[in-house]
């Protein structure tokens, strides 16, 4: 299982509508398939989402990291020697999206070398997840028109709802329509991209507390420090960090700061490897997660619901597993469907990724 080459090829999809949120929109999902090879003839896949606005990277930064930094320093170790590769690519720091994605495409090597699923080898809780759906900006009728469409088409009932905008008035305008709407079997949590400041997400809160929310993700900047120690104390509902926790040292400092009390784990940036290592630590401090989704698309939520599904703790909450439904084409030959409200498993061997090879044709950005 010697690794011989890390392929990466930038691919770029157009969405149907845009994600719009407090620290970006989203226009095309412009990611990078990175495939890891071995000796003996297995290919293991995944995806790297650059978010620029989030964590810095872009298309570029990725294929450039991986080639220069990242493959030479791989080449040669085995599949199985995977703390030696992360040895070595933590020796750079950042780029999350990068390292995440040859972690779970080596994953994916082990389970086809084992025959098991990756999903059954990370904990094989589940086979299936609820899903959770993300809604971004708009007038508020727009958003609840899009939430009972989602709902009605696919029976999902967990919206997180995205906030952070000025005035808040029209984000507490927009969650109450949604509550009206949708009524009170739904859940409701808020994601506000650091877009408000510790006072505006107070004030928000307030006006927001009789609508039961479930969750509040990452309302203002984890680095206003005193501030959001000051917001969380205040908060009755979990309060969840989400790009202020890329990896486990971040949620260390995130929790015993007293700047969350909840955590979203993306295997988009942690990988496999790296998620397990934030599930497990939530679990021992007794804090609870949710399985976030990095606006990736179907082969990244693929990994999403196959780390999701194999834990008890990370399958208790419904996982953002639907923004892929937003985009105009994919690459998996199969194409994932939410049924009954719920995303299921790929059985087979690794990840069961099958890319479509007239659609990567199409949408790569290298030829
Ligand atoms: C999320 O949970 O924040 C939007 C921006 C980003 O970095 O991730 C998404 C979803
Ligand atoms: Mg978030």
């Amino acid at each position: 299982m010697k690794i011989t080459a890390v392929e990466t090829i930038p691919f770029a999809i157009p969405y149907r509508k845009p994600l719009r949120f407090a620290s970006g929109e989203v226009h095309t999902a412009e990611h990078v398939l990175v495939r890891v090879h071995t000796a003996d003839g297995l290919i293991g896949t995944a995806e790297a989402p650059p978010r620029p606005y989030t964590y810095g990277e872009t298309q570029e930064s990725i294929v450039a990291v991986i080639g220069k930094i990242f493959t030479p320093q791989i080449l040669g170790l085995s599949a199985l020697e995977r703390e030696t590769v992360h040895e070595r690519l933590d020796r750079t720091v950042g780029n999350p999206t990068a390292k995440a994605a040859i972690d779970m495409a080596l994953w994916d090597i082990l389970g086809q070398a084992a025959g098991m699923s990756v999903s059954g080898l990370l904990g094989g809780y589940a086979d299936r997840m609820r899903v959770s759906h993300m809604v971004g900006f708009a007038p508020a009728e727009a958003m609840v028109a899009e939430a009972e469409r989602v709902r009605d088409t696919y029976g999902i009932t967990t919206f997180k709802v995205k906030v952070g905008r000025r005035p808040y008035t029209q984000d507490v305008e927009a969650c109450r329509a949604l509550r009206d709407a949708l009524g009170p079997d739904s859940e409701l949590y808020i994601d506000g991209n650091r877009g408000w400041t510790a006072s505006e997400s107070a004030r928000a809160l307030r006006e927001l507390a009789d609508l039961g929310l479930t969750f509040a993700e990452e309302l203002c900047p984890a680095d206003d420090v005193l501030g959001r120690r000051w917001l969380v104390a205040q908060t009755a509902v979990p309060f969840i960090a989400d790009e202020s926790a890329t990896r486990a040292a971040e949620v260390t400092r995130e929790l015993l700061g007293g700047s969350a009390t909840a955590i979203s784990i993306k295997t988009a940036r942690t990988g496999f490897t790296g998620s397990q290592r934030v599930l497990h630590e939530c679990e021992g401090l007794g804090v609870e997660v949710v399985m976030g989704n990095q606006i990736d698309t179907q082969l990244g939520t693929l990994c999403s619901v196959a780390f999701g599904a194999a834990h008890r703790t990370t399958a208790r909450y419904a996982g953002e597993l639907s923004n892929f439904l937003d985009m105009t084409d994919d690459l998996l030959a199969e194409p994932l469907t939410i049924e009954a409200g719920t995303l299921r498993i790929r059985e087979g061997a690794g990840l069961g990724v099958d890319i479509d090879p007239d659609k990567l044709a199409r949408y790569r950005q290298d030829r």
